[in-house]
């Protein structure tokens, strides 16, 4: 039977049940005079005791100061990181106070260093901003550091209070007078809490990210920061705050009308919000939400109460001004956020978090303060810039137009019937065989692969259909209007099973169809593009395994007359280690074998004596697309069932195209390229 807890002694261990999760959440941690629970699991307050914990170190400090100036005391946050590790945010606030505390009988400083949960500054009206963690305030960074300072400027005199591993070793001291005002703090977090300690793991730019956020999300303060070791130095401010945000977002596009919208209004109880946004001519929506000055990833109520106002104020302008039929099609929110940019940031006394990663904000009564507020000075905003409001209006109304169309085009072309008894479009090179089991498709990018595929082939059993792959640039073509292509429809037709519920796989004249793209990032998009296409129309293609991926090399080595075809880094690497094992072996060992890049994409392998002669014995091209490969080239690496090896696409990969489909709507290059390269499995080598 174990050991009756002693009812006297306080003990450390939380009293309820671990959550499901096995975790404890803070709130079970009794609230304890020491810090004892903080060193024993560090993890529990901020996150992780990797680098990420030593960046969580500096956001709650940093975060102590963002609330002195968002409740107005502090215009300027500085930033040092020092050679030897220690960091120092200050502020110019009124400074943490140093009376003594009515409950500890000690200074309020102390309380609020050593305590856990002290100083947090709700109630007092105030703004608790917090690193995501919830503010778990700087006793916490106290108790992670072998050594702090603390310094405050207040009524005219310097006081100061120094502390190892959480502990005081000093009383709070009055160093003197001092014309100094605000709040410093010094720590060195703590080796015996953090795998490493040591001023290169302070990332530069991750630092100057947030600051720079912070700045948009605070306006008008100054967030200065430098590093000693590296002399590098950067301060932002932003008298535009999230107005200015907003512009910087839109930086590159063709906006519809400057300057961005702009709201900031507190309601009755304390809810603080401010919204800005900006049109700009492209189709994708770009919105980030703050509550606190935390990004909300998952949204929350303040998205919903701006999505509702946005769409129901646009269509209201619209109405009242017949720029839409009275019983036509409202506007949809898809249509009213197409080429929107967006930033809402809203301000609450006790923000509650929701979702997988406390990234969604919960508070209801949000979503109403927002949707008001943005509605009335949103509407306002339309009735007094009507030129820009024309525009914005226009936008929504070509979305709207383009999605019904998309729709009837789909509609029509799923429709029965429309695809059967067309002749196989003409830019099809068929083959001989009729058997649609050992017939194969490939579907190849471009007119110069397709010209080199052609010739390549085999033609008795393979057909090769070129698609013209601009025509495919899913940044404009949504997937229902790019049924309307002709390219689409020519492999429809070409296939000849049909689409969407009249599919039928059994029909399909080929059993292997191939997509052979370029390995670069628009090869993927197309590639990526087209598993999606089968999945929504002819996902039976796959569920069967008829569904493939070419793999063309990468490299091509040639050592004299020899050519080596590498189809992956290491596999070049591979070869290259032979051939610098087999040229030293060769000769005396005085030399040494160099890599050198003498063009874009064009390396050469060189033996080079002490003497410094040079010979070089072989070269490396990197094929940035299939038409650099003439046609026999490209028939024995990549189409030739006895050489070639294919990737074989499973539901799960097309499935993700489908999803990460969204992504490639979008700008950012690196979750794309990042989608290609992990997402086809790679098939043992075909005995076809
Ligand atoms: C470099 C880190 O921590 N700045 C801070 C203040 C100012 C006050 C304060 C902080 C306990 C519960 C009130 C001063 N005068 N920078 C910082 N600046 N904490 S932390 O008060 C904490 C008290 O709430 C402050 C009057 N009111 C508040």
């Amino acid at each position: 039977m174990p050991k009756k807890p002693d009812p006297k002694k306080k003990s450390t261990i939380a009293k309820s049940k671990p959550d499901t999760k096995g975790g404890y959440g803070a709130k079970d941690i009794q609230v304890l005079e020491g810090l004892k629970p903080v060193r024993k699991r560090p993890g529990m307050y901020i996150g992780s005791t990797g680098i990420t914990g030593l960046h969580h170190l500096i956001w709650e400090i940093f975060d102590n100061s963002i609330d002195e100036a968002m409740a107005g005391h502090a215009t300027t946050i500085s930033m040092v990181i020092a050679k030897d590790g220690t960091v120092m945010v200050e502020d110019d606030g009124r400074g943490i106070p140093v009376d003594t505390h009515p409950v500890t009988k000690k200074p309020a400083l102390e309380t609020i260093m050593t305590t856990l949960h002290a100083g947090g500054k709700f109630g007092s009206g105030g703004y608790k901003v917090s690193g995501g963690l919830h503010g778990v305030g700087a006793s916490v960074v106290n108790a992670l550091s072998s050594w702090m300072r603390v310094e405050v400027g207040r009524d005219g005199k310097l006081y100061s209070q120094e502390y190892k591993k959480g502990e005081p070793i000093t009383p709070v001291k009055k160093e003197g007078t001092s014309s100094w005002k605000g709040t410093r703090v010094f720590w060195r977090a703590d080796e015996e809490i953090f795998d490493k300690v040591s001023v290169e793991l302070y990332d530069w730019k991750t630092i100057t990210d947030h600051l720079r956020q912070q700045a948009y999300l605070t306006k008008g303060i100054r967030m200065k920061v430098s590093n000693e070791f590296s002399d590098k130095k950067e301060e932002f401010y932003f008298e535009g705050g999230i107005k200015s945000y907003v512009e910087h977002l839109n930086e590159k596009n063709t906006v519809l009308h400057a300057p961005p919208f702009y709201v900031d209004k507190e309601n009755g109880n304390n809810i603080r919000v401010e919204i800005s946004l900006q049109y700009n001519n492209d189709f994708s929506e770009l919105l980030f939400a703050f509550a606190n000055n935390i990004y909300n990833l998952e949204g929350g109520s303040h998205v919903v109460g701006f999505r509702t106002a946005l769409t129901r104020t646009i269509n209201n302008y619209a109405k009242k001004h017949n720029l839409v039929k009275e019983n036509g099609e409202t506007l949809t929110g898809d249509d009213v956020r197409e080429g929107l940019t967006a930033v809402i940031s809203v301000k609450l006394p006790d923000p509650q978090f929701e979702g997988q990663t406390k990234a969604k904000l919960g508070n209801a009564e949000v979503r109403t303060v927002v949707d008001s507020v943005f509605s009335n000075y949103f509407s306002s905003y339309l009735e007094e810039h009507p030129t820009d409001a024309r525009r914005i209006i226009n936008k929504s109304l070509l979305a709207a137009k383009a999605r019904l169309a998309a729709r009837a085009a789909r509609e029509t072309v799923l429709r029965k019937g429309v695809l059967e008894g067309m002749t196989l479009p003409g830019k099809l090179s068929d083959c001989s065989e009729k058997d649609p089991s050992v017939s194969e498709l490939y579907i190849v990018e471009g007119d110069s692969a397709g010209g080199s595929a052609k010739q390549g082939r085999d033609r008795r059993f393979q057909a090769i259909l070129p698609l013209r792959g601009k025509i495919l640039n899913v940044e404009r073509a949504r997937l229902d209007k790019m049924l309307l292509s002709e390219e689409i429809k020519s492999l429809i037709i070409a296939i000849g099973a049909g689409i969407g519920d009249q599919f039928d796989a059994a029909k399909t004249r080929y059993e292997r169809i191939i997509i052979m793209t370029d390995a670069d990032v628009d090869g993927a998009h197309i590639r990526t593009l087209l598993m999606t296409f089968f999945y929504r129309y002819m996902k039976g293609l796959i569920d069967r395994g008829f569904l493939y991926i070419a793999r063309p090399p990468l490299y091509l080595i040639k050592k004299g007359k020899t050519e080596h075809y590498a189809y992956t880094d290491e596999e070049k690497d591979k070869i290259l280690e032979e051939i610098k094992k087999a040229t030293l072996e060769s000769k005396s060992k005085d030399k040494k074998v160099e890599v050198k890049e003498v063009a874009e994409g064009e390396e050469v392998v060189e033996e080079v004596s002490v003497e410094g002669g040079v010979k070089k014995i072989a070269e490396i091209q990197r094929y940035k697309g299939l038409g650099e490969m003439n046609p026999s080239q490209l028939w024995a690496t990549t189409m030739d069932p006895q050489t070639r090896t294919m990737f074989k696409v499973t539901v799960e990969d097309a499935a993700k195209a489908d999803e990460m489909f969204k992504i490639l709507m979008g700008d950012e290059v690196a979750p794309r390229k990042h989608f290609i390269q992990t997402h086809a499995k790679y098939a043992e080598n075909l005995d076809i």
